[in-house]
């Protein structure tokens, strides 16, 4: 039987500064309600979904900057996802800002979650590539703290399995904004014969330090995806908040791309939208069995000695 898994890419529009976890949990729920209608087996909201994307925003007071953070999941506001999931047996993907006692201290994460369609939590992420800076750069129009606001993930990228129920088993992996631009994000994956990666992401238009970038944001979100996606024979599922935000234009651009590397659903708005595609877990095998079948075509002892040269060679 083809392990067929219908799946929503739930982009989320703006999401003010002062708008609360429920009215932000309200809109996720009609997406909820609409990916059902749709026949959908998982839906996949953004990073930081609950919340504005507050590292644009140089804040000293800690109370202030824990405001945005989660201390538990499911929490107060989030275990009505929970619970949508059990009722319409949807499962989702949802970024947050994870507040953990750990060790005997506090730490402090830019994490994912995947929740399966009986409200289990079945994969965690915590993300590893944090863009921008540390400290306050007056000089650009908006700020991206994530360095400041969050630690390195420690979880690495762990590919976890799923079950879809009807004999549809698949082999899930995530990442969050910033990792969908590099190739070992996928090839990790890929080398636990990933066969979907999930990715939620909020991306300004404008890049401060690079502004000539700008015009190419849309070209360099799908190109990534794109091709993590053939390189590694699986489907990728890409999510924006988009739309402008506090007055920062993030881009929308939400797709679905198939083993092939081929676009197969995106999203047309920068606001609250569903876009949704049948993926054939089995395609996966068409790339992973041929030009990307990494047990017989990887050299990776080739790959060690350049890595271990460290740069080009040495000029003659
Ligand atoms: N949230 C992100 O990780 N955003 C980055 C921006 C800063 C470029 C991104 O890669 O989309």
């Amino acid at each position: 039987m083809a392990r067929i898994v219908t799946v929503g890419a739930a982009q989320l529009g703006p999401i003010a500064r002062l708008e609360t976890r429920a009215q932000v949990v309200d809109r996720m729920l009609a997406l909820m309600s609409e990916a059902k209608g749709n026949g959908c087996d998982l839906i996949v909201f953004p990073e930081l979904a609950l919340t504005t994307f507050f590292p644009r925003w140089y804040m000293e007071s800690q109370a202030e900057i824990d405001g945005f953070f989660e201390r538990a999941m499911p929490g107060p506001d989030t275990q009505r996802l929970f619970d949508a999931a059990q009722r319409l047996q949807l499962g989702f993907y949802l970024g947050y800002g994870e507040l953990a006692e750990q060790g005997g201290r506090t730490r402090r994460f830019n994490t994912a979650i995947t929740v399966d369609k009986n409200g289990r939590v079945i994969g965690k992420y915590r993300k590893i590539h944090l863009p921008g800076h540390a400290e306050h750069e007056p000089w650009r129009r908006f700020q991206h703290l994530e360095k400041r606001y969050f630690e390195v993930g420690d979880l690495g990228f762990p590919a976890f399995h799923a079950d879809f129920g009807s004999g549809r088993q698949g082999i899930l992996g995530m990442a969050i904004c910033n990792d969908r631009r590099w190739p070992e994000t996928y090839r990790i994956l890929g080398l636990q014969a990933v066969e979907m990666v999930l990715i939620g992401y909020n991306t300004p238009v404008h890049n401060p330090p690079a502004p000539e970038h700008d015009a190419l944001s849309h070209f360099h979100n799908e190109l990534v995806m794109q091709s993590g996606a053939y390189q590694n024979g699986t489907w990728v599922v890409g999510v924006a908040k988009a739309g402008n935000e506090e007055g920062v234009e993030q881009i929308g651009n939400s797709i679905i791309v198939a083993p092939s590397g081929e676009i197969v659903a995106a999203c047309t708005t920068t606001g609250d939208e569903l876009a949704i595609a049948r993926c054939d877990l089995d395609l996966c095998a068409s790339y992973k069995n041929t030009t990307f079948n990494f047990a017989r075509h990887r050299e990776p002892e080739q790959y060690r000695m350049i890595v271990e040269r460290k740069g080009a060679v040495p000029p003659a």
